[in-house]
């Protein structure tokens, strides 16, 4: 049976839901226009004023904000209350340059919280459940969003926060958890080990939330597989609110978007033009019902594509493909665009784990791509020409998918490093930028 968290809103007619968009759109930016003069002057650069936007259908006339706003705003540039108003902040994992700070009023995390809630709702989860949450707690929204959507489907929640997978182990199968909240390249390294220590007898996992990086449908399989459970995606961003922003419903064809929160569109990246609809392109959401930071066109990244048919299981909110890359992490080899995933995609075809890192290299001004991947203890073998007949298998097989030669190293199994978050699989050692 399909579970829903507010079946009046998931479940709205596609009029109804624009009727909700164009209510709160409105006010929404003439409160940004007023109270955050950065985005202000963004406006005016542009010529737009709040009388300007009377519907979705002028959307696109707003200007977009970028993390590089973000990082030009830190840290209360983009905030549209006054900071007594404000309860907690998150922040983004970013390696690079000055991290991004989120603002969140009780209101805010309220609407958040629901958002994780419909997530789990989704995944089959109920007040009878036992929700293990170990994406990291903290400045990471991935631990504190599904911890209160938990808390609102009252469930009972597990908060595990990242690492020390024995215990994680041992309270899975002590407390009988039932639902999963993880990277899924945690979830991998969970299931290989649960399979390796024969515990999959003990454990009672029935669903997984995975999202917070990208994963191939291949992968989804092989958690299931060895889980024996049915694995959901969930799809969100800190800037946005945080995970719950999209999610997975039974059909897993696609993540719902919260549209009564946030509005989506999907952009050509190069030119900023709004695509139709079908369209692959970047991902630019519009925050409609936040009070502390509601971004207005923030170009996410991530590449996407819409699809707005009938879902089976009855939600009318829209559904966005799993990202297939971002325009910023494609790599570009040899003038040849390259997403990760499509790696994967060949990996995990030919039989081998989600446990492969990418360097790329530049030597005399020529790029190297190379792909160094585990093999499983049951192809691991001594005998060279063996290893090497399987390393050439992968090099045609990339070549087919990419159009391009990549060298492919073979290890042995447990070699390369596991991540307990997100999995850092590119090392891009050319310096381009
Ligand atoms: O990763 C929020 C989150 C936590 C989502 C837990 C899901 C579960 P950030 O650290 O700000 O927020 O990173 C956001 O991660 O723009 C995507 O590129 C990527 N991402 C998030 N979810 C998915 C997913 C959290 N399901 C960035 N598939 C986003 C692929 C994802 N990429």
């Amino acid at each position: 049976m399909e579970r829903y968290y507010q079946p009046e809103i998931e479940c709205a007619s596609r009029d109804q839901i624009r009727a909700w968009q164009n209510e709160r759109l409105v006010p929404t930016v003439k409160r940004v226009y007023e109270n955050v003069p950065y985005y202000r002057h963004l406006m005016e650069k542009k010529g737009v004023t709040p009388d300007d936007i009377k519907s979705v259908d002028d959307l696109h006339k707003l200007p977009f904000l970028t993390k590089e706003d973000l990082r030009k705003a830190y840290p209360y540039g983009l905030l549209a209350v006054p900071l007594q108003d404000c309860v907690r902040i998150q922040s983004t994992s970013g390696t690079t340059g000055r991290r991004v700070v989120a603002f969140y009023t009780q209101h805010d995390i309220d609407l958040w919280d629901e958002c994780c809630a419909r997530a789990i709702m989704a995944a089959g989860g109920t007040n009878e459940d036992v929700v293990h949450v170990c994406y990291g707690y903290g400045l990471f929204t991935g631990g504190p969003g599904l911890n209160g959507g938990s808390h609102k489907v009252g469930s009972l929640t597990l908060p595990m926060s990242s690492g020390n997978t024995d215990r994680q182990i041992q309270f899975m199968c002590d407390l009988g958890s039932t639902i999963l909240c993880c990277t899924p390249s945690y979830a991998a390294y969970l299931a290989e080990t649960i399979v390796e220590r024969g515990l999959t007898d003990q454990i009672k996992l029935k669903a997984g939330i995975f999202g917070a990086e990208a994963w191939t449908e291949e992968m989804r399989q092989d958690i299931q597989n060895k889980l024996g459970i049915k694995a959901y995606d969930i799809y969100g961003l800190t800037e946005i609110s945080g995970p719950g922003v999209s999610f997975e419903c039974s059909d897993q064809h696609g993540m719902h978007i919260n549209e009564d929160h946030f509005i989506p569109e999907i952009i050509d990246p190069k030119t900023g033009e709004v695509l139709p609809e079908g369209s692959v392109g970047e991902l630019v959401f519009t925050c409609i019902t936040k009070d502390a930071f509601p971004l207005l066109r923030y170009r996410t990244r991530d590449i996407c594509v819409l699809n707005y048919e009938k879902c089976p299981c009855g939600r009318t909110h829209v559904r966005m493909s799993k990202p297939m890359g971002r325009s910023d992490d494609m790599l570009i080899i040899k003038g040849v665009n390259v997403f990760p995933s499509q790696i994967e995609t060949v990996l995990l075809n030919k039989g081998y784990p989600a446990n492969y890192q990418i360097i790329v290299t530049r030597e005399n001004n020529t790029d190297k791509l190379e792909v160094q991947v585990e093999m499983t203890t049951e192809m691991f073998s001594d005998n060279l020409s063996q290893v090497s007949a399987r390393e050439k298998e992968l090099v045609d097989a990339m070549k087919a998918m990419l159009g391009i030669y990549v060298v492919v190293k073979l290890v042995a199994p447990k070699t390369i490093a596991r991540s307990e978050g997100k999995a850092v699989r590119v090392i891009d050692k050319r310096k381009l930028y």
